[in-house]
């Protein structure tokens, strides 16, 4: 029997997500509106540093966001190196609706937002600045494992027409180089979906998830019958086997989440400390601690 709908996003901040997702789905509405108006909850609060508004600036102390959405029928948009607007995924939408692209970056999609009547806006907060102003002390760059418990927001979606969307949008890593992008707005690497089998997203490290095209990945296996949380593993395991003699492994974190066409779910992750939160029509809105390999 399929389970649906079902919402399942990464980290605490999901919670919300979540609750604005859930509003849409339990009232008819589409996998598509409702991944957009969960991620949205997260962009919005500057209190949440890893995404939109109030994310941590890059090592020139400037917020520059990636974002990208995907929908039943493998259109997708995106949006990446992306500065002063608040709602990336709400760009990275029109993008997909309004272009016959997938991706704009950098001014011309700062340029495109302006036209679709965004507005432009200064992300920096002073919360975040002061963080930034901390880091320019020492400027050292070393990926945080766990920023904070918050991260990225990925979320995954399936409808009562049983149609998979997702979302995905960051600030990135904090402190990263100006120009950098990670995996978070990159199709296949941050997010991937087949409504034929189902849909996965990412957080963590995003090179990692570039290097091994994870979240396709993720799909690929369960799409050969393995369920979500062993197809995540498999993948997890693969970054692991790439990184396990390396430097960057000390500060390396990885999470994944899934979603399959029949509603079931799961997740892995490299270490201990990524949780993600799910509902579905039995199971409440809740926070659910991701399984790890090391
Ligand atoms: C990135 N995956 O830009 C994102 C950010 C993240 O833990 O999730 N960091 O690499």
């Amino acid at each position: 029997e399929i389970i649906k709908p079902v919402v399942i996003s990464t980290w605490n901040h999901g919670l919300v997500a979540n609750e604005a997702t859930w509003e849409l789905l339990v009232n008819g509405g589409n996998a598509l509106d409702a991944v957009e108006a969960g991620v949205k909850t997260a962009e919005a609060n500057p209190e949440v540093q890893t995404v939109g508004l109030g994310g941590f600036p890059d090592r020139e102390g400037k917020v520059t966001l990636d974002a990208c959405i995907m929908d039943h029928n493998n259109n997708c948009g995106s949006v990446a190196f992306l500065q002063h607007i608040k709602h990336p995924i709400s760009v990275a939408r029109m993008v997909m609706e309004k272009t016959p692209h997938v991706m704009l970056v950098g001014e011309g999609a700062l340029q495109f937002a302006l036209e679709q009547g965004f507005k432009k806006e200064n992300l920096l907060t002073e919360k975040s600045k002061k963080a930034y102003e901390a880091w320019l002390e020492n400027s050292q760059y070393k990926p945080t494992i766990n920023i904070e418990n918050h991260d990225t927001i990925s979320l995954l979606a399936l409808d009562e027409n049983g149609n998979l969307s997702g979302a995905c949008t960051t600030s990135g890593a904090a402190w990263k180089m100006h120009g950098r992008v990670g995996d978070s707005p990159i199709i296949g690497a941050g997010l991937f979906l087949d409504n034929e089998v189902g849909a996965a997203a990412a957080t963590g490290m995003g090179e990692a998830m570039m290097k091994t095209a994870g979240s396709a990945m993720v799909v690929e296996l369960m799409r050969q019958g393995k369920s979500p949380e062993e197809a995540c593993k498999e993948v997890v395991k693969r970054i692991y086997k790439i990184y396990q003699n390396t430097p960057d492994l000390e500060w390396l974190q990885v999470g994944f989440i899934a979603l399959n066409k029949n509603g079931e779910y799961g997740s892995y992750c490299l270490r201990p400390g990524f949780n993600y939160a799910v509902q579905t029509k039995s199971l409440k809105n809740q926070l659910i601690d991701g399984k790890y390999l090391l």
